[in-house]
């Protein structure tokens, strides 16, 4: 018999197999933190964390959860007491744990005024956010908010102050509010995969404070009683289909409508720097660092990067899945040159830190087949990821007077994806891939002529990956070369070609 995964007073009581699976076993005892972003990642990252900290030391750090538009999380979570199942899937097998740490949530769109009260009020003490680089609207290339952007400007018009619709909008308007109200100290934690991802956020939102014309002392409370600490974030977590629900309910004969899929591995390092309390995540498994940045940079460039070219190429190649993407060899030669050659020697590592070790978990953990990653959903938002991820390094090499030929060959791929380039089919995997600039790179490429115009564009200074490889015309020529490649001889040829270039 089926049951569903809901209140946790009434089942606890009678022995449901609930009681075993959940990480906390109380109840929160107040909410002391509100997250932006109530997608998988944040339920299958800090949520667990979250609750290991409570099992070993409770507390009032249950948390609120914001979606920012969808429904479809919070009907589901709000019907099952906002319980939902973690489905850690490594290749010899499933388990399922409820971490069990929300107390309620909202939806943004909806309600952004509730939004904006809960951020400020005075029991949240933490405001965590994992809305993706493109929630961040980072102006491209510039590193500051983006100021022209529509919902932007709505948000720093005085008239809609009360109502922001983005998520520096809201941060900065809650903040705002707390500094001329209680005045309570807060910290404001990223976790999404930006650099400095803290101090990043923190940047922006005084550039919507300043921009909006807040006053002084609001500025000067901010700088006395707000932290951003900085964070590296890492666990591959898919998007939910309904084979996970299934699996739950095998494995656990309960009904869970928003289960999350998860591989094993997972892993949170951030400084220390919190400016009213934080639950004691360290009992999770967190470590608190002075040295994220470098942590930082490892997995930004030596994973996310990687997986990057490895979406794109096995996208082109027909493939569904990162595990199977992997699997072609010339993939993986393709992203072993590319972090031998382009990624690790941009990276100061930390002492003592294993690289080979490191290198060797990130193969393992993308051949996991079981957990079915889609290369279209790492494919996605290339615009807002690559530019974390590919510019410094590439730019580190071309100032050597080399080529990063696997960088170059990570940009072209993306651009043969979800760029349209006359007479190429680049196949259904990348057909599903979501981006913000898609309009704009079909707008660039009715502007331009040919290959080498569309190339020139995109990487033209004030576009989407930064001022500086503009400088570098052997770059564009060799992106535009790929280009080609792939279109006329599919990206194994491309890949063979940046081998041996
Ligand atoms: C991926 C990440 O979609 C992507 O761009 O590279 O979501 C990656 O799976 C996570 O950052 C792993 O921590």
């Amino acid at each position: 018999m089926t049951t569903t995964i809901d209140s946790r007073a009434t089942r606890l009581g009678r022995g449901a197999p609930l009681a075993d699976l959940l990480v906390a076993p109380a109840e929160p005892a107040g909410t002391g933190i509100v997250h932006l972003g109530l997608g998988n990642f944040h339920r299958a990252h800090q949520a667990v964390y979250t609750a290991r900290a409570l099992r070993a030391e409770p507390g009032d750090w249950g948390i609120l959860g914001v979606a920012n538009r969808s429904r479809r999380v919070v009907d589901a979570l709000r019907a099952q007491d906002h319980l939902y199942s973690v489905l850690e899937i490594s290749p010899s097998g499933s388990s399922v744990t409820v971490p069990g740490v929300h107390t309620g949530t909202l939806v943004a769109a909806e309600d952004p005024a509730a939004v904006v009260a809960a951020l400020a009020a005075p029991s949240t003490r933490i405001v965590t956010l994992s809305v993706t680089e493109h929630g961040y609207r980072i102006a491209p290339g510039t590193g500051r908010l983006d100021l022209a952007a529509d919902d932007v400007r709505h948000d720093l018009d005085p008239r809609t102050a009360g109502t922001p619709v983005t998520t520096v909008g809201q941060v900065a308007r809650a903040l705002e509010r707390r500094a001329l109200g209680h005045g309570e100290p807060v910290t404001v934690l990223s976790c999404d995969n930006l650099q400095a991802n803290g101090s990043t956020t923190r940047a922006l939102v005084l550039d919507f404070l300043t921009a909006s014309g807040a006053e002084q002392d609001v500025l000067d409370w901010v700088a006395a009683s707000v932290t951003f600490p900085n964070s590296m974030v890492d666990r591959i977590v898919p998007a939910t289909t309904a084979r996970y629900a299934d699996e739950v309910r095998r494995l656990t004969g309960l009904a869970d409508a928003a289960p999350v899929p998860a591989e094993r591995f997972t892993m949170w390092v951030l400084e220390d720097r919190f400016a009213a309390g934080r639950p004691a995540w360290e009992h999770g498994g967190a470590v608190f660092s002075d040295d994220v940045e470098a942590y930082e940079l490892i997995k930004l460039r030596l994973l996310n990067g990687t997986h990057s070219l490895i979406a794109y190429l096995g996208a082109l190649d027909g493939r569904e899945t990162i595990p199977d993407a992997r699997a072609q060899s010339f993939v993986e030669r393709a992203a072993r040159a590319v972090i031998a050659e382009e990624y690790l020697p941009s990276i100061t590592l930390p002492d003592g830190f294993d690289a080979d070790a490191y290198v060797a978990q990130l193969f393992d953990r993308w051949s996991n087949s079981a957990l079915g990653h889609r290369t279209s959903q790492v494919g996605s938002d290339g615009s807002v990821k690559l530019p974390q991820r590919v510019p410094a390094p590439a730019l580190r090499i071309l100032r050597q007077g080399a080529v990063p030929e696997h960088l170059a060959l990570t940009v072209a791929a993306w651009l043969c994806c979800v760029a349209p380039i006359d007479g190429f089919d680049p196949g259904p995997h990348a057909a599903a891939m979501t981006d913000p600039a898609r309009e704009h790179l079909a707008e660039l490429a009715r502007q331009t002529r040919g290959t080498d115009g569309l190339v020139e564009a995109v990487l033209a200074p004030g576009g989407l990956l930064g001022d500086e490889l503009a400088d570098h015309p052997e770059f564009v020529a060799r992106v535009a070369e790929q280009v080609r490649t792939i279109v006329a001889h599919g990206p194994c040829a491309a890949a063979q070609a940046a081998a041996e270039a």
